[in-house]
């Protein structure tokens, strides 16, 4: 079957905060069996990816997953056939003990130790990720300001990019720095990151081995990501990507359950940015980023990358031949048929047969409801346990 072949390397990252049932400001709802710490967090990983085929990586959040033993945890890891991603710092929750509060920013904030610690949690967020044999760590900042007034715009840049560059000096040469940006929340009147031009000039501060990284849940209502992705493939500054869905805000939803044809068409550029990568963008690193308070987790996680693997081969399905011929003729409607022609292929015979060849379950859903997976692992760990992170 053609096309097969292409998805088989096609994996994405599953983030450790996704793996119990997330929550809103306002409440959150155990499913029970939850994983309580690395070790477990990892084996569900595992699982999802034995059933897929398509999870073989976790990325961790520091300091909520500070392995106790990085060898037997790289070791635990590698048994199950799961990498481990990019790390991601947190300087948007204060920690027990600390010296400084990041009430008022972290690598922007206007005091010099706050920044310091700031920079130092980074730091070492890399030695641990270099323990595990991670290749990346992912920046997101909270810093910003939800009144006028509060923070002078120009000095909190100034200061979050001498920050990032100190991060950067640090890099293993084998590593990349991913910047995330984000337009509001937690602060709602500016963030500092708060555009992907923003991230991308502070990526072109650091260098060669820092990129943009768009989370899909980051942008105003109605922003055209896929362009977005255009333009950064375009540029070489694209580093990767968090999948979730949206109705308004970054709700964080499951991929593909409320705008699945955007999702096409960012696939759509992808596609064909990596195909005519003139810049050398290198290749991009995919990870979920979702998390809500209704579905059981783990059929949530495989529902988003079941949605991101059909996305991905409906756009290698796009005739670009076709379609560029289209364009130079300015026949609009041929471009939406072309488009349309792909985009409603049912796709899901050629997932079952990557599954079948790896030895994966033809269909993972069923195959998870069936073996009532949420039930035996509630048996092993409890109906209480609570997942650390969020
Ligand atoms: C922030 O909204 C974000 O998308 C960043 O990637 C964080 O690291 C992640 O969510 C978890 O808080
Ligand atoms: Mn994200």
């Amino acid at each position: 079957m053609p096309l097969v072949g292409e998805i088989l390397d096609f994996q994405v990252a599953i983030p450790s905060w996704a793996l119990g049932a997330g929550g809103t400001r306002f409440g959150r709802f155990s499913t029970g069996g939850e994983p309580a710490n690395l070790e477990q967090k990892i084996e569900d990983v595992g699982l999802l990816h034995a059933l897929t085929h398509s999870a073989g990586a976790i990325s961790l959040h520091i300091p909520w997953d500070i392995p106790s033993d990085p060898s037997a945890t790289r070791e635990q890891a590698a048994s199950l056939g799961i990498a481990f991603d990019a790390v991601n710092s947190n300087t948007f929750q204060d920690q027990p003990g600390q010296a400084f509060s990041y009430k008022f920013g972290s690598l922007c904030h206007t005091s010099e130790g706050a920044r310091r610690q700031a920079i130092d949690h980074n730091l070492q967020v890399i030695e641990i990720g270099q323990q595990l044999g991670s290749k990346s760590i992912t920046v997101w900042l909270a810093d910003g300001a939800s009144f006028p007034g509060q923070l002078n715009f120009r000095r909190a840049l100034d200061h979050t990019r001498n920050a990032l560059q100190e991060i950067y000096s640090a890099l293993p040469d084998d590593w990349r720095l991913f910047i995330e940006y984000k337009p509001y929340e937690p602060n709602f009147y500016s963030m500092v990151v708060q555009d992907w031009g923003t991230s991308f000039h502070l990526a072109q501060a650091c260098g060669e081995k820092a990129f943009t990284l768009v989370d899909l849940g980051h942008h105003l209502p109605n922003t055209n990501i896929e362009q977005i992705v255009s333009t950064l493939i375009s540029l070489g500054k694209l580093g990767g990507f968090h999948f979730n869905d949206s109705k308004y805000g970054d709700d964080d939803l499951t991929v593909g359950s409320i705008k699945p044809y955007q999702l096409f068409l960012i696939f759509n550029e992808l596609v064909y940015g990596m195909k005519n990568n003139t810049a050398g963008n290198p290749p991009l690193a995919w990870m979920i980023d979702a998390s809500h308070n209704l579905k059981d987790p783990l059929e949530d996680l495989l529902q988003s990358l079941e949605a991101i693997r059909i996305a991905y081969v409906q756009a290698l399905l796009v005739d670009q031949r076709a379609l560029a011929n289209a364009q130079l003729e300015g026949d609009v409607a041929l471009c939406q048929e072309i488009l349309h022609a792909a985009y409603r292929t049912d796709v899901r015979p050629i997932l079952r047969e990557a599954r079948r060849v790896k030895g994966a379950a033809l269909d993972p859903f069923l195959f998870y409801r069936q073996q009532e997976v949420r039930n035996q692992l509630i048996r092993e760990r409890g109906s209480k346990t609570v997942a650390t992170g969020l």
